[in-house]
This record gives C-alpha cells, sequence and structure tokens, in this order.
C-alpha cells in the first residue's frame, strides 16, 4: 500500500520468478572432465562452502559439479549437493547410498525436494527444472544418450529421480538389499505403485541426459539376486527400507563444491 511502500517493496521481493529469466535452454554438455576443482570453483563464485577416492570417480565427480552448479544456479534454487562414498571393499550399494544421503540430508535442513542423482549423468537442457512435484515422485531423466534418448522400458526409473520427504516417508524410501548392479530402480518404481502413488516424468524434449562413458565400475558387478528380491518387493517394500537402514557416518565434510558424506554401510549378507 501507499502507507507501507517499504514492505511492499520486500513482499514483492521475497519469490523468485517460477521461471527463472537466466535459463538458456539446451546446453552443450563438454563430456571431458576439468582438470581440477579449482577451475569449477573459479567458475562458480556464488557457490557457498559445505572426498572421493578413485580417479574416475573424481573425474566424473568433476564434470557433474562443472554443470550441475551453473546449471542450478540459472535455475535461482537454494540447494546444496550431497555426495555419499561407500567406504571400504563391499560391493556396490546405489539404493542405500541414496537412503543415507537423504537420512543426513534431512537433518541439515527442512529440504522441500530431494534430488537422486547418479554422478555420470549430464543434464543437457536447464527447462528440465530441478524442483518436486507436491503429488508425485518424478523421474527425471527419460531421456538418456545410451538409451537414444527415449526411456529403454516405460517403468523405467534409473538415473535421476525426485520426491519430497512426504513422498520418500511413504514409500518407506528405498530398499538396502539391492547389492551390485541393476534391479534396485525397479524396486523403487514399485515402491511408488506400492504406495499409493504413481511417476510423472517432463517431457523427452527437456529429460535431456548425457551419460559419461565408462565400463562396468569394479565392486558393482551385476547382481543375480535382483530377480528374487523383484519378485518379492510387494511384500518386503514395508520392512525393508528406510525403517531398517543401519549405517556408521565415517565423515561429513563440507567441501567448497559440496558436502562428502563417508559411509560404512555394511556388506552383502
Ligand atoms: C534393467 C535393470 C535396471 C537398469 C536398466 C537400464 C534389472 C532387473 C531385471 C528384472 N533391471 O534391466 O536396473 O537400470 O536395465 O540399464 O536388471
Amino acid at each position: 500500500s501507499s502507507l507501507h511502500p517499504g514492505r511492499q517493496r520486500t513482499n514483492q521481493l521475497k519469490y523468485c520468478p517460477r521461471r527463472s529469466p537466466l535459463l538458456v535452454g539446451p546446453v552443450s554438455v563438454r563430456l571431458a572432465s576439468p582438470r581440477s576443482m579449482d577451475e569449477i570453483w573459479k567458475r562458480n563464485p556464488v557457490v557457498s562452502p559445505g572426498s572421493l577416492s578413485t580417479s574416475r570417480l573424481l573425474s566424473h565427480l568433476r564434470s557433474l559439479l562443472y554443470h550441475l552448479h551453473p546449471f542450478l544456479q540459472r535455475q535461482q534454487l537454494h540447494y546444496r549437493i550431497y555426495v555419499v562414498h561407500q567406504e571400504g571393499r563391499s560391493t556396490f550399494n546405489r539404493a542405500k547410498l541414496l537412503n543415507v544421503g537423504v537420512r543426513e540430508a534431512l537433518k541439515d535442513e527442512e529440504w522441500d525436494c530431494l534430488f537422486l542423482h547418479d554422478v555420470d549423468l549430464l543434464p543437457e537442457n536447464d527447462h528440465n527444472t530441478y524442483t518436486c512435484n507436491s503429488q508425485y515422485p518424478t523421474h527425471m531423466s527419460v531421456a538418456m544418450d545410451k538409451f537414444r534418448y527415449k526411456l529403454p522400458y516405460s517403468q523405467y526409473f534409473g538415473g535421476v529421480s525426485a520426491l519430497t520427504p512426504d513422498q520418500y516417508l511413504r514409500m518407506n524410501g528405498f530398499p538396502n538389499r539391492y547389492w551390485g548392479w541393476g534391479g534396485e530402480d525397479d524396486d523403487i518404481a514399485a515402491r511408488v505403485h506400492l504406495s499409493g502413488m504413481k511417476i510423472i516424468r517432463p517431457s523427452v524434449a527437456v529429460g535431456h541426459y548425457k551419460m559419461i562413458k565408462h565400463k562396468v565400475d569394479k565392486g558393482n558387478e551385476v547382481n543375480p539376486k535382483r530377480f528374487n528380491l523383484l519378485m518379492k518387493t510387494r511384500s518386503s517394500w514395508r520392512s525393508d527400507g528406510l525403517n531398517t537402514l543401519t549405517y556408521t557416518l565415517l565423515s561429513k565434510q563440507l567441501q567448497r563444491l559440496y558436502t562428502n558424506l563417508s559411509v560404512n554401510i555394511g556388506d552383502d549378507p
């Protein structure tokens, strides 16, 4: 009102526009990893401060951070990137690591949206907004170069997904029992439906991702138990997930470009 011009001005400034004016649409993705974290840091002076071991993982992480920070900043989002590192020699367990990331992130802040992001996937269009749908979990990586820019199959839920903490709690988080490659994302998709929700997706036109090419990771061999586990999701999702998650947090370091969590999540029994 004219009586409180100052107050009115701050009210107007309170919310960001629905669509950020800084978006550019398709971005060219550079697959060669930047040489150093310093280079990424220098290009992203707005990032405020928040370790990985193998060199390939580090080079994937550099590529991801190099693209993701400017991408999220053009979207004018308040965000924090958590990297969850599985310590030790046990078989890789993607879904359990995602559970750990969510639990630790929610200790820091009341996030209204959780993005579960593979380290080797680079978003190619910033109109693919990194926000959550208030009703349903979103599968973001609908058009990956590896699958010729379309879904490999209709229930595919791998790569990048987004959930509100409510949605995540409702489906009891993700399964902890998938050690090695494959099936855990199908289990997660099944949980969405079993807990009474459905999966939504951005359009194939904006959901473009480039995958950083690599061979099968050591310690992430194909999981032969995945078929058996998947047949049991209907009876196991309530008793395997966030409510049965156990791990030891070995370190939490606020790096300049991300928060690094190092965890011991045990081994395939
Ligand atoms: C599927 C895998 C997914 C993987 C996609 C894409 C399984 C379960 C078999 C019943 N699912 O076949 O985990 O993300 O391929 O590579 O292996």
